[in-house]
């Protein structure tokens, strides 16, 4: 079985950052999705708004109808949508937070808008919604219960549940950045709150390279916790350079045996068996070109594909061996050479 990729319309941006302006132009969505295409990706993560622009100006029967086009332009191009997720990190009724803020509108608007990510991820037959709570936490610790905090985001995951039983959720977590401390940091407490909710099965994660690396864990052993539960269901390849921003680099342009365990691991445990893609969540360098902008996502497929390769030629017999010896630095410069020779 070959992997299938996924990317999002963002991972192509413009190169703004919190200290500058954008430094390209804006490609236009349609044909984003059409070089997506072109470069062997088969579906397209998109947040509400990226199929829906200017979403909370636009009517149930407007959003229905730009859903409808955007669904079409997604058929005539082969692709699919992988997940729907509703980003309630951007409007001013989001700033304390959206699930868990402290004021009940804001959180009924969280869960409307998260309602309507269901209505259209619907139109474009797609079955998964992608939640990364963004601003659910604190950047003053006093200024929330946690306790009511959890029991919120419960709340909001039991509302999407009901409102559509054949809608899978999943959970991407990240211990921080753009707030000091979230409420639910990793894998192991996104899996735990699941359990919670009225559908334990139908609610599992995202884990995103840089945001294990964020927390202080190993990518890899994230992705291992979550398969070992059956509920990784989508992941978000990047890298990261150690306790920055989440800078969302290329796919082991950073830590290439990191990445090499992250590639084992998903085809040792036959991950997309299920229908899963191998998403990529990765960021064009502000210093990117306009015409070089979808290198970082290139470079990522190239590299996960050969560490791919690499991962089917590991040897298990002498992993065995060193193992059967306690030789492990045996077994290190065994993957060190494996990685390095051509
Ligand atoms: C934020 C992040 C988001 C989510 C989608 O760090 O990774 O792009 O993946 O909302
Ligand atoms: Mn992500």
């Amino acid at each position: 079985m070959s992997f299938k990729f996924s990317v999002g319309p963002w991972n192509v941006s413009e190169g703004a950052d919190r200290f500058g302006p954008p430094v390209r132009k804006s490609i236009k969505f349609a044909e984003k999705l059409r070089n997506f295409k072109n470069m062997g990706i088969d579906a397209i993560q998109f947040h509400d708004d990226d199929v829906v622009p200017n979403i909370n100006e636009k009517s149930k029967k407007e959003i229905e109808k730009e859903a409808k086009e955007v669904k079409k332009i997604l058929d005539n191009l082969g692709l699919v949508a992988e997940f729907v997720a509703p980003r309630l990190w951007e409007d001013i009724r989001t700033v304390d937070g959206a699930f868990t803020s402290n004021s009940i509108e804001d959180r009924e608007y969280a869960i409307n808008r998260a309602k309507t990510s269901v209505d259209i991820a619907n139109i474009l037959n797609c079955k998964l919604i992608g939640l990364w709570y963004a601003r659910e936490g604190t950047y003053c610790y006093e200024s929330k219960n946690p306790i009511s905090g959890f029991d919120h985001l419960v709340i909001g995951l039991n509302e999407i549940l009901s409102y559509d039983e054949n809608i899978k959720i999943f959970i991407e977590a990240k211990p921080n950045e753009p707030i000091d401390r979230s409420f639910l940091p990793t894998i192991g407490h996104a899996l735990a709150l699941a359990n919670k909710t009225i559908s334990p099965n139908r609610v599992g994660v995202n884990l995103e390279t840089a945001h294990a690396i964020l927390a202080g864990l190993d990518p890899a052993t994230e992705i291992a916790f979550a398969l070992y539960f059956n509920k990784l269901f989508a992941v978000h390849l990047n890298d990261q350079n150690g306790l920055r921003y989440d800078q969302d680099k290329a796919f082991g342009a950073e830590n290439l045996r990191q990445a090499f365990n992250q590639v084992k691991v998903l085809v040792e445990n036959n991950y997309g068996k299920n229908g899963e893609f191998v998403g990529l969540d990765v960021q064009a360098m502000r210093t990117q070109k306009l015409d070089d902008s979808y290198k970082a996502i290139k470079n990522s497929i190239k590299v996960f594909k050969l560490l791919e390769e690499k991962a089917k030629k590991f040897d298990y017999n002498f992993q065995k061996e060193c193992i059967d010896k306690r030789d492990y630095e045996e077994l290190e410069i065994y993957v060190i050479e494996l990685l390095l020779n051509g």
